[in-house]
C-alpha cells in the first residue's frame, strides 16, 4: 500500500471532513443522499443510517431529513424497506418499482414505491447519534418525539413477523444483511433451485465491472426469492411459513440488540415508557451468547433456520458482537486475539477484510467476500472502544483514514492494496470519515 496518495501526504484530517462533505452536498437530492451516483441511485435503508450519523456532525437539519425522508416509506406493518425509489431517478436500477410490485402487499405505501424486504435494523441508533451530537437542541428533540413512534413500529414488526421462536430475528434474503454477495449465503443459496424464474435483465453489470458483482447464477437466486415473496403478497406469516431462505445472521441480530437500547433511550427522552425494548435486546444477546457463538471457531457464526445448521465463516461482521457488548469480558479478550488475526496489517494501522484473506471464497475484488468495507470497520471500531481495548481500536480508525487518504470515497477497498473498488464517490464511506474525525475516536 504505497506509492500513490488522493491527498497529499500531511494534509490535515479536515481536508478529509471538507471533501466528505463537498461528496455528500453533490450526492444530495435535497431530501436524501444517494449511495453514489449511478450503481445506485435510489434512498437505501442502512446508507441513510450511516449517512445520517456522519452528517450530524456537520448538518443536523440533513441528517434529520434522511432519516425522515426514508421513513416515507415505511410500510403500515412497520417494515422499513431496503430501498425508497426516487420517481425522479432517471438511471435503470434493477430490480425496480416494477418487478417488486409491492401493491400486491396491503402494507405497502401507494407513494413512494419501495422494494418489499428490509435492511440491517440500525435507525434508532442512527436517530440517538443525531441527538446525542446536536447542536440545536430543540430541533433534536422535536425529530426524536417525530421519530419514536415510528421506530416503535419498526421494532415491533421485527420482534413479530421476524422471529418464529426465541429471541433471535430472522432476515429472509442476502440483501436483507447489507452484506449481499457474502459466502455467509453459499450455502443457502446452493440449496435454491430457481426454475421458472421471470425474466429480468440486471442492470448493475452495465454501470458496474462484473468481476466485481455478483454472478448470474447468485442474481437469478437473488430474483427467484423476491418472486416468491411477491408471490406471497409480501406476508409475513406466509413466508415465515414457506421460504426456502431463512437465517439468524449476527450482524442484523447485534445491530437490533442495540438499536433496541437506544430507542429505549429515544422514549425516556420524550418521557415515553420503553416497554419491553430493553428485554427484547437482553434476549437477544443472551441467544446471540448461547445459540451463536461457536467455541471451536471462537467466532459468532448465523443459523440457517432452514438446516438448523450454524455454519461459522471467517467474515468481518463475526466480530460486531463488540458493538453491542454482547459477548462478557472473557470471550472479548478472545474476540480481540481473533481479530489481531484476522485485520490486515497497513501502514496505518488495521483494516477488517469482509473475509478472511487466502479462505476458499476469498475474492480481493467481489463484493463482500473479501474487500474492507468502512462501516463494518466502524462497528468494529466503536465495539473495541466499548470494551476499552484503546489501542486496536485507534489502529482501525487509523487504517480506515489512511485507506481514504491513499484512495478517496470508494464503495469498498481491495484489503491488501487498498485500491478502491465498486461505486466510486460512496456516500456512507464519506458520512463514516466525517464521523470518525470529528468523533474523535469515540461513539
Ligand atoms: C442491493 C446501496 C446498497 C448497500 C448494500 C450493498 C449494495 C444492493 C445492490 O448496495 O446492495 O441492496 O444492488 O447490490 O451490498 O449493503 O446498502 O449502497
Amino acid at each position: 500500500m504505497s506509492g500513490w496518495a488522493w491527498v497529499e501526504e500531511g494534509a490535515s484530517e479536515e481536508l478529509l471532513v471538507e471533501r466528505a462533505r463537498a461528496l455528500l452536498d453533490d450526492l444530495s437530492t435535497g431530501r436524501y443522499t444517494k449511495p453514489c451516483r449511478r450503481l445506485y441511485p435510489h434512498q437505501w435503508s442502512w446508507d441513510a443510517a450511516f449517512i445520517a450519523i456522519g452528517r450530524a456532525r456537520v448538518d443536523q437539519p440533513g441528517a434529520e431529513s434522511e432519516l425522515r425522508a426514508l421513513f416515507t416509506g415505511q410500510w403500515a406493518n412497520g417494515m422499513v424497506p431496503h430501498i425508497v425509489f426516487d420517481p425522479d431517478c432517471t438511471e435503470p436500477y434493477f430490480p425496480g418499482p416494477d418487478f417488486w410490485e409491492t401493491s400486491r402487499s396491503p402494507d405497502a405505501p401507494r407513494r413512494p414505491q419501495t422494494s418489499g424486504i428490509a435492511q440491517p435494523p440500525i435507525h434508532a441508533t442512527a436517530v440517538r447519534h443525531v441527538h446525542d451530537h446536536a447542536a440545536d437542541r430543540a430541533s433534536a428533540l422535536s425529530f426524536v418525539a417525530e421519530m419514536v413512534p415510528k421506530l416503535l413500529a419498526w421494532h415491533r414488526y421485527l420482534q413479530t413477523e421476524r422471529r418464529r421462536n426465541g429471541e433471535l430475528t430472522e432476515i429472509w434474503h442476502p440483501w436483507e444483511s447489507g452484506m449481499d454477495n457474502s459466502p455467509l449465503w453459499d450455502h443457502a443459496l446452493a440449496r435454491l433451485d430457481p426454475t421458472d424464474l421471470p425474466g429480468y435483465r440486471r442492470a448493475d453489470v452495465g454501470v458496474a465491472d462484473p468481476e466485481e458483482r455478483p454472478t448470474d447464477q447468485e442474481y437469478d437466486r437473488y430474483v427467484y426469492l423476491v418472486d416468491r415473496m411477491r408471490r406471497m403478497h409480501y406476508l409475513g406469516e406466509r413466508i415465515r411459513a414457506a421460504t426456502p431462505f431463512a437465517i439468524h445472521d449476527v450482524l442484523w441480530n447485534t445491530l437490533l440488540a442495540q438499536a433496541n437500547r437506544d430507542l429505549a433511550f429515544l422514549c425516556r427522552t420524550v418521557d415515553m415508557a420503553p416497554g419491553p425494548l430493553e428485554e427484547w435486546a437482553d434476549g437477544i444477546a443472551a441467544e446471540t451468547e448461547s445459540r451463536l457463538w461457536d467455541p471451536e471457531m471462537e467466532l459468532y457464526g448465523d443459523i440457517d433456520l432452514i438446516d438448523g445448521i450454524r455454519r461459522t465463516e471467517p467474515v468481518g461482521s463475526a466480530f460486531a458482537p463488540l458493538f453491542a457488548g454482547i459477548p462478557g469480558p472473557k470471550r472479548a479478550e478472545r474476540l480481540l486475539e481473533a481479530l489481531a488475526r484476522f485485520a490486515v496489517e497497513t501502514p496505518g494501522g488495521w483494516l477488517v477484510p469482509s473475509y478472511g484473506i487466502g479462505q476458499p471464497g476469498f475474492s480481493s475484488r467481489r463484493y463482500w467476500r473479501g474487500p474492507v468495507w468502512l462501516n463494518v470497520n466502524w462497528l468494529i471500531h466503536l465495539g473495541l472502544l466499548r470494551y476499552g481495548f484503546i489501542e486496536p481500536a485507534d489502529r482501525i480508525r487509523r487504517g480506515m483514514l489512511d485507506v481514504v487518504r491513499r484512495s478517496g470515497f470508494w464503495e469498498h477497498y481491495h484489503p491488501v492494496t487498498g485500491e478502491g473498488g465498486g461505486a466510486h464517490d460512496f456516500a456512507w464511506s464519506a458520512a463514516l470519515t466525517i464521523e470518525l474525525v470529528r468523533g474523535g475516536g469515540g461513539a
